[in-house]
């Protein structure tokens, strides 16, 4: 393997592709959520500089991913755990500022971060200790225990208290943005599962013959949406209630 190999996307190699798009798309939003920031009144500098830095985080570990799979061929799945081990818990981090103003409590930012990162443990544990040729009891197993974390997430999103905050907010920019978040977390997130089930030993792989290659496929689709998308209606919310508070022009 050259250099050279490492730096010519194989034109006929989705996979390559959407990771160096990927790493594209992560960089080109860190920087926008960064210079909005000025945009946007104080109170919501910080939420903006989360996105910032979830794109950010992304964006570096898709610049190392990109390189490990096309001089290996393989799943860069430790890479890629870091990335979400250090982001994920980011995106809570914004549901607690977006619910601050509403009476969250830190206590809440730690479940969420909690039941974040035991997703995301299991999760590792499912895909980087798969047997040799894959085992369907050790990829449902972990699988499961790791959709515990999810749903956790996906609840107080849309019923617990990430929701019920939300609703109490006197913001309806709050509320609506809360709500498409909540959507995010349920359509978005529910993409990864989907990567995870192609791994050999996942039910996808053993059914329809799915290969791990698309694994890599959906996470870098997913991330996309999730990380960019959830990073738009954070600016969406933070520009339109900063309009909204100031005084009409005369
Ligand atoms: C920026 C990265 C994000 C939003 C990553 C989210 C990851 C998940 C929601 C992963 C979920 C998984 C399951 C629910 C079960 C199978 C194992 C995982 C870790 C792929």
């Amino acid at each position: 393997m050259t250099i050279l190999d490492v730096l010519t996307i194989p034109k006929d190699d989705a996979i390559a592709f959407t990771f160096f798009t990927g790493y594209m798309a992560m960089l080109a939003a860190s920087i926008f959520f960064f210079f909005e920031r000025s945009r946007v009144s104080d109170k919501w500098k910080l939420s903006l500089l989360v996105s910032a830095l979830i794109t950010f985080i992304a964006a570096v570990h898709y610049y190392y991913m990109r390189d490990y799979y096309l001089a290996t061929g393989e799943n860069p799945t430790s890479l890629r755990y870091i990335d979400w081990t250090l982001t994920v818990p980011l995106m809570c981090v914004e549901f607690y500022l977006l619910t601050k103003a509403a009476g969250a409590k830190k206590s809440l930012l730690w479940k969420l971060i909690l039941a974040s990162v035991w997703m995301l443990v299991a999760g590792y544990i499912g895909e980087a200790f798969n047997p040799e040729g894959g085992s369907s009891t050790h990829s449902v197993l972990w699988g499961v225990l790791s959709t515990v974390g999810y749903v956790y997430i996906l609840y107080a999103a849309w019923f617990g208290e990430v929701a019920q905050l939300a609703q109490k907010s006197d913001s309806a920019v709050v509320k609506q943005g809360v709500r498409t978040l909540a959507w995010f977390v349920l359509v978005g997130w529910a993409i990864y599962p989907i990567g995870y089930m192609c791994m050999p030993g996942g039910w996808l792989n053993t059914a329809f013959g799915w290969g791990s290659e698309n694994v890599d496929l959906f996470y870098n689709i997913a991330d996309a949406i999730n990380k960019i998308g959830f990073g738009l209606v954070v600016y969406n919310i933070a520009i339109t209630s900063t309009k909204s508070s100031q005084p009409a022009a005369a």
